[in-house]
Formats: structure tokens, sequence, C-alpha cells
């Protein structure tokens, strides 16, 4: 086991602010009351050159632990930070736990996407998967208008639903995702006012990370 992975100090996560994954890891951070105890380092995971050393993923989210393995993928530190925090986001039993998991996964997959058409409409040229990518998003928000949402006593699931909508808003300002999605819409609305929220808001890359 390579010792330069092993950091000793407060504990550090790697983000990208265009991460919805980034994202979705400091919102849980702020939403459990950790934000303190974790220096947050802005990065660009394309670039630089400690991450894969850290993460042979070379991904944002990465979290560095005091004298433990980096942890990654979001799923795996939002439920570090859940446990740290004495299992306050994360139902541990019954079907609210298999909610939040299925909810979590759902955004996941969308934001995965999401990224991928954004890139391919910036890069331009033919995506043959493109149709099937715009189907899982629409899909997705579609389900999530259904879901019934909490916006008040919000768990890990919840949290997840409302970072699909605030991605697609930083990535898609003009494609009204709102149209036909009132429901969906509101709980959005009510989840970007959190404190959690206006501090991870999406913006453009850094240029000098
Ligand atoms: N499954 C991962 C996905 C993380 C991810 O795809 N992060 C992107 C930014 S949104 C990234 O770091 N990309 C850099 C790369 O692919 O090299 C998670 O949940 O953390």
């Amino acid at each position: 086991m390579g010792e330069d992975r092993f950091h000793s100090g407060p504990v550090q996560l790697f983000f990208a602010a265009t991460s919805p994954f980034a994202r979705k890891a400091r919102i849980v951070a702020h939403e459990l009351g950790l934000v303190e105890r974790i220096a947050m380092i802005e990065i660009d995971p394309w670039t630089d050159q400690r991450l894969r050393s850290l993460n042979p993923l070379a991904k944002v989210p990465t979290l560095i632990r005091d004298g433990g393995e980096p942890l990654y993928d979001s799923a795996v530190i939002c439920d570090y930070l859940d446990a740290l925090a004495g299992r306050r986001l994360i139902p541990q039993e019954g079907e609210r736990r298999w909610r939040a998991l299925r909810l979590q996964a759902l955004a996941a997959d969308t934001c995965t996407a999401a990224g991928r058409l954004f890139a391919g409409e910036r890069r331009g040229g033919e995506d043959p998967m493109r149709e099937r990518l715009l189907a899982a998003v629409e899909g997705a928000l579609d389900a999530l208008e259904r879901e019934p949402l909490d916006d008040v006593a919000p768990d890990l699931g919840d949290i997840c639903a409302a970072v699909l909508p605030g991605y697609c808003d930083f990535r898609w300002p003009d494609r009204n995702w709102r149209q036909g999605r009132p429901r969906l819409a509101a709980f959005s609305a009510a989840m970007e006012l959190r404190a959690s929220f206006v501090a991870t808001l999406h913006r453009v890359a850094d240029r000098r990370l």
C-alpha cells in the first residue's frame, strides 16, 4: 500500500465546482454540520497531478481522511460522512433506505448522461447514444415529478433529487425542464434556498486551477 496516499491532518475534500457529484458530497457535509471540519480543495480533475495518485480514476469528489485510504466515489463519501455524523441523512433500514439509495442511483446516472450530452453538444458532432441519453434525462425528471419529495427534512435521496435539476439548470439554462413538472420545479426552488445548496452553487471552473 502506497504510504503517499495516507495523509495526517484534517479531512480534505477535493472538488470541482462544475461537478454534480462533488456538489452532492459538499451539500451532505453542510447538512451534517461537518463543513468546518473539512478542508474543501477546488481542483481541475483533468489537470491536477495529485488526484490520480489519490484516486486511480482521477475523479472528483475524492475525500482524504486522517490516516486512512482516500475515499471515492460520491456515494461512498456520503456514506462515510453520514457515519461520521451519527447517521442522519441515510436511513439505515426499511423502505426509506431503498428509496434514498434508489434516488441516489437515479440522480447519479442521470447526471452522468447529462454531462455526456453537454460535453457532446459543446464538442459538436454526432453521438450515437444521444437519443438514449436524452430519453434517460427526460425519463428521470418525469420520475422525480411523480416521486413524493421532502424539502423540509430531506434525506440523501431528496438531496440527490434536487442536485439533478440544479445540474440541468447549470448546463442547460435555456432548456426548460420545469415545463410540465410543477411539483419538481417547486421542490427544486425550495431546496436551492437551503444554506447547503446556496454555499455549493455550480459555477464555471476557476481558470487558475
Ligand atoms: N461515480 C462518480 C462520478 C464522479 C465523476 O464523474 N466526476 C467527474 C466530474 S463530474 C470527474 O471527476 N471527471 C474527471 C474524469 O473523468 O477524468 C461519483 O459518484 O463520484
